[in-house]
């Protein structure tokens, strides 16, 4: 093992990506954690969490051993196994549900885990694409919000988190950096000491918001609206750069034909902002130089999601705020900022085998036909915590007919339904090597403690699988070495990333690691234009930019939204938090309902019903009710959390998961 203090990097589903510096106790426990300075973001702090995950790493509910049901499905009784009779029941049982039902009775079911390129594709994709199991639509995160920024820009970075401290001013739009990316926060207050303006658009308050110039309180699912009328007034009022539409853009009068039925009046009374608050918007944007929108991931959650992602994303083209440092915006930095891809250097090409939604995972347990599921294999990911539909999903794993598979670190609500529970590292445990979807930054890290128990990683399991199912070939990349030599022979750029990461433990994207946008960084359409209105996604959509009215109704009148948690990352460090979680509901909707704050309350709806606490406060806007996503059964009255009342239905592009779609009733009792 390293020596103490060890290098590694958080891999967790973050933006940040930080730099980490652990130290060991000579037994090489885990005796500290604390940020690194090798990121210019991460600059020696991280968050709490992390900071403690020696309590998770050590954590009473660690599988330290493989596991085989010996009681009725979902009674938690289990024995302990060898690795060697678990694997044998795994791939026997495989073998025998391939040579009965097909490949395709097999479904991987899987998210994002520990992020890195050798934990989160690797030698599982290879596994299950050889198999020719049914494919995972990863769609729970960044579904829509991919699609509208595929289809606008191909792939294109955005501004750099760094930079942002150059804006004059920052727009956060549907993004909680409070939770969900900490290290913006210094950086929007060193702007804001400049002078800066900051404007938020969230139906929440936060920290954040309170020190706004403008805070746009809108109902969930309505940004469509606020950014085409937006879009409209600046072309009604010749705020549009025409030179820059002409020169970089297609489409652009169709979305101006589309948008025009958005005055800011109408956008206002939907979005239940007042005209004024639009007003105030156009009077910062059009006048601030640079200005850049940090879009997050609470707008595509709905319905109209990815419409207003492409809305959004197109404010800056059309105000022509790109070309300039810190001008423009940014989403996701992941897969554009980096010409490398290391799921496909190491896997193959996917083939054509069935794509299921994972969102609709109940659905798809109950209908799938020719063949059905038989084997369901969870990896990197909680369904009972953080899929939709969740009395479906709980019902759905407990069939005696259905041979699940979980690999898991912690006991979770998905593990107690396994036939077959395996032991997976935590990133602590294992080599990976991780870029960031936030922060431009890569790192290569070793395994930094011994694996606890007899955890396996994921490459060691489906290494193992891939040999008993007689599935290798010549030539495979298998061990972590091999697979970072393939991931780096892939691309040029290789190289250069593989040096910087030998000579300084951290690499940055060679050509666009803090990218001016429209000056030295163009999109990645065949074009290098950005097309203000793809055909593709108009077909998708069944029509771009067309507003769905809210589905609340007197029934189910309140919108229920389940942002992040700052104390966990969606699931993950659950368990560690033993407290009962509130809703949180605005006084005015309290009163009507005669609730008062500590009040125990039921929230239901046809799907379900939650029983918790109730929490008075403005912290939400009259007609939303907040329950956080990723909670787990111990955190409410009767086990059932946001996932009980959210439906399976999606979201406009991408198939998302439209979690923030769900409308409730609230009562005492
Ligand atoms: N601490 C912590 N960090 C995390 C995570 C975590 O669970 N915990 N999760 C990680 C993951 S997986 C992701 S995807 C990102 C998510 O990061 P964020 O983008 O911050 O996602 P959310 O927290 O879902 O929502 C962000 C904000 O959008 C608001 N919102 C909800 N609906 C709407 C709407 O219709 N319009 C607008 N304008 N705002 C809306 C919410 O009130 C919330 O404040 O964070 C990552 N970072
Ligand atoms: N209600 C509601 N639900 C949501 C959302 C919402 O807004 N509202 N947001 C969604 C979002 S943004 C996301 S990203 C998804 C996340 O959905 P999931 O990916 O299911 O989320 P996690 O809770 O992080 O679960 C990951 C699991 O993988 C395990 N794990 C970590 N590393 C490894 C590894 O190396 N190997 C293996 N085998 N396991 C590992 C962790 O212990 C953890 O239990 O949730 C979605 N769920
Ligand atoms: S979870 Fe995010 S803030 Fe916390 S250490 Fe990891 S990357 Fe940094
Ligand atoms: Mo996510």
């Amino acid at each position: 093992m390293p020596r103490s203090p060890v290098h590694t990097a958080c891999p967790l589903d973050c933006p940040d990506t930080c730099d980490l510096e652990v130290e060991l106790n000579d037994e090489g426990r885990i005796t500290r954690v604390k940020g690194g300075t090798r990121s210019p973001i991460t600059d020696g702090f991280i968050c709490t969490k992390v900071r403690n995950i020696a309590d998770l790493v050590y954590a009473d509910n660690r599988i330290t051993h493989p596991l085989v049901r010996t009681g009725p499905k979902g009674s938690g009784s289990y024995r302990r196994a060898t690795w060697e009779e678990a694997l044998l029941l795994v791939s026997t049982t495989i073998r025998n549900t391939i040579s009965r039902s097909g490949g395709e009775a097999v479904f991987p079911y899987h998210y994002g885990g520990s992020n890195g390129w050798l934990s989160e594709g690797a030698l599982a994709r290879r596994f299950f694409y050889r198999l020719g199991a049914s494919r995972c639509d990863r769609t729970l995160c960044a579904a829509a919000a991919g699609a509208a920024a595929k289809g606008l820009y191909g792939k294109m970075p955005g501004v750099s988190l760094e930079d942002y401290e150059h804006a004059n001013l920052i727009v956060v739009w549907g993004f909680n950096p409070v939770a969900s990316g900490i290290h913006l926060i210094p950086i929007i207050d060193r702007a804001l000491a400049r002078g800066a303006k900051l404007i938020v658009v969230d139906p929440r308050s936060t920290s954040l918001s309170r020190r706004a110039s403008l805070h746009l309180r809108v109902r969930p699912g309505t940004d469509l609206p606020v950014a085409l009328s937006i879009l409209t007034a600046f072309w009604e009022r010749d705020h549009a750069d025409l030179t820059f539409l002409e020169n970089h853009t297609t489409g652009a009068e169709q979305l101006r034909s589309t948008a025009a039925e958005w005055s800011v009046e109408k956008a206002a009374a939907t979005a239940g902002i007042t005209p004024e608050q639009i007003e105030s918007f156009l009077e910062l944007y059009t006048k601030a130089t640079p200005a850049v929108i940090r879009i997050g991931w609470g707008v595509e959650r709905n319905r109209n999601g990815g419409s207003a992602i492409a809305a959004i994303m197109a404010i800056p083209a059309v105000a022509g705020k790109f070309g300039v440092r810190a001008g423009g915006l940014t989403m996701s930095n992941g897969d554009a900022s980096w010409s490398i891809n290391g799921n496909a250097a190491i896997a193959e090409p996917e083939p054509k085998t069935r794509l299921l939604n994972m969102s609709q995972l109940s659905s798809i347990l109950q209908t799938a036909k020719n063949p059905g599921i038989e084997v369901l294999f969870v990896y990197n990911a909680n369904p009972v915590a953080t899929t939709p539909n969740q009395i479906g999903v709980r019902a759905q794993l407990q069939r005696e007919d259905i041979f699940v598979v979980v690999h898991e670190q912690v006991m979770t609500e998905t593990a107690a339904l396994a036939d077959v529970i395996l032991p997976a590292t935590t990133f602590l445990e294992h080599r990976d090597l991780r870029r960031g979807y936030g922060v431009n930054r890569m790192y290569d890290s070793a395994a930094v403690i011994k694996p606890i128990g007899e955890a396996r990683s994921n490459n060691q399991l489906f290494g193992e699988l891939l040999r008993r199912l007689d599935l290798e070939r010549p030539g495979d990349p298998n061990t972590d070495d091999e697979m970072v030599d393939a991931i780096f022979a892939s691309h040029p750029d290789g190289k250069v990333l593989k040096s910087q990461l030998q000579t300084e433990g951290v690499a940055a994207p060679p050509r666009t690691r803090n990218p001016v946008l429209f000056k030295d960084t163009f999109p990645g359409t065949p074009d290098q234009k950005m097309h203000l209105f793809p055909e593709s996604l108009d077909l998708e959509a069944g029509g771009l930019y067309r507003y769905k009215a809210d589905p609340g109704d007197a029934d189910y009148p309140l919108a229920l939204i389940s942002p992040a948690l700052a104390k966990q990352i969606s699931s993950t460090f659950g368990s560690l938090r033993r407290k009962t979680v509130a809703l949180h509901i605005h006084a005015d909707d309290a009163r009507e309902r005669g609730i008062a704050d500590g009040d125990e309350i039921r929230i239901w709806n046809t799907l379900g019903e939650i029983r918790t606490l109730a929490r008075v406060s403005d912290e939400t806007r009259p007609g939303v009710v907040v329950l956080p996503k990723g909670l787990w059964g111990h955190h409410t009255k009767n086990g059932n959390t946001a996932n009980t009342v959210i439906s399976e239905g999606l979201a406009d592009l991408g198939g998302q998961a439209a979690f923030n779609d769900a409308r409730v009733q609230v009562a005492r009792g």
